[in-house]
């Protein structure tokens, strides 16, 4: 049976999700889930998922979601090898802390933002709110010092979680100039990890365009 994704496009977490299937080369069967019709909060998907967040995973009735948790258990299941998460514990911790950096953190300041202006009637961004989009990306960016990549020195799920993140800020208006290891990295993820790039760019221009019919100006210039 196919791994099942329930997916909406302009979700970075889903896009997390699919990009580590597609990095790894697998057939998933995708079930879209329209979070502007609120199809995640239907009977039969919170009987699936209490937590109604979208992506879920269903891979032979396997339900997973978090998709840092699909992430690494795609990896862990059908990696051709560990590189995308390494077994060695000292270096799967690091690329644990920054999934978890994405999870709690640079994907949560995101949805601080998007949450209010999708469906709360806003049309502004709180200056806190900004200001802490851009703290994150401070921190992002001394991850990238070292070796240009999140953990560790090659990619791994914690490049693809971050980079579709901030691809994600990008587009809604996020400003990167003052973050240049973050725009070298983001293009060495287009070009380097497979289907990156594909995966990613029609629903960066649905995110430009709903954000743009959301406000009067780019409400996220630093
Ligand atoms: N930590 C979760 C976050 C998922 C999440 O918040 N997804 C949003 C869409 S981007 C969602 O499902 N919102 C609907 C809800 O929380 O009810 C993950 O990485 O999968």
């Amino acid at each position: 049976m196919p791994i099942v994704l329930y997916h909406f496009p302009l979700s970075p977490p889903c896009r997390t999700a699919l990009c580590t299937a597609k990095a790894l080369g697998l057939d998933v069967t995708i079930k879209i889930v329209n979070l502007l019709a609120k199809e995640h909060l239907n009977e039969d998907y919170v009987k699936m998922n209490p937590e109604h967040t979208i992506p879920s995973l269903d891979d032979n009735g396997l339900i997973i979601w978090h998709s840092h948790a699909i992430a690494t258990y795609l990896v862990s299941k059908y990696g051709k090898d560990d590189s995308l998460y390494p077994v060695d514990p000292a270096k799967r911790v690091v690329v644990d802390q920054r999934l978890y950096f994405d999870a709690t953190t640079l994907f949560p300041r995101l949805r601080a933002t998007t949450f209010p202006l999708m469906f709360l009637g806003k049309t502004d961004v709180e200056p806190d709110k900004k200001a802490a989009i851009y703290e994150a990306l401070g921190i992002l960016e001394k991850y990238l010092e070292p070796t240009g990549w999140v953990a560790g020195d090659h990619v791994t799920v914690a490049d693809i979680a971050c980079a579709v993140t901030t691809a994600t800020l990008q587009a809604m208006g996020v400003v990167l100039d003052a973050y240049p290891k973050i725009r070298e990295w983001l293009e060495r993820c287009n070009s380097t990890i497979p289907h990156f790039e594909e995966a990613n760019k029609e629903a960066l221009k649905d995110v430009a365009e709903l954000i743009k019919s959301k406000v009067t100006h780019n409400v996220y210039a630093p």
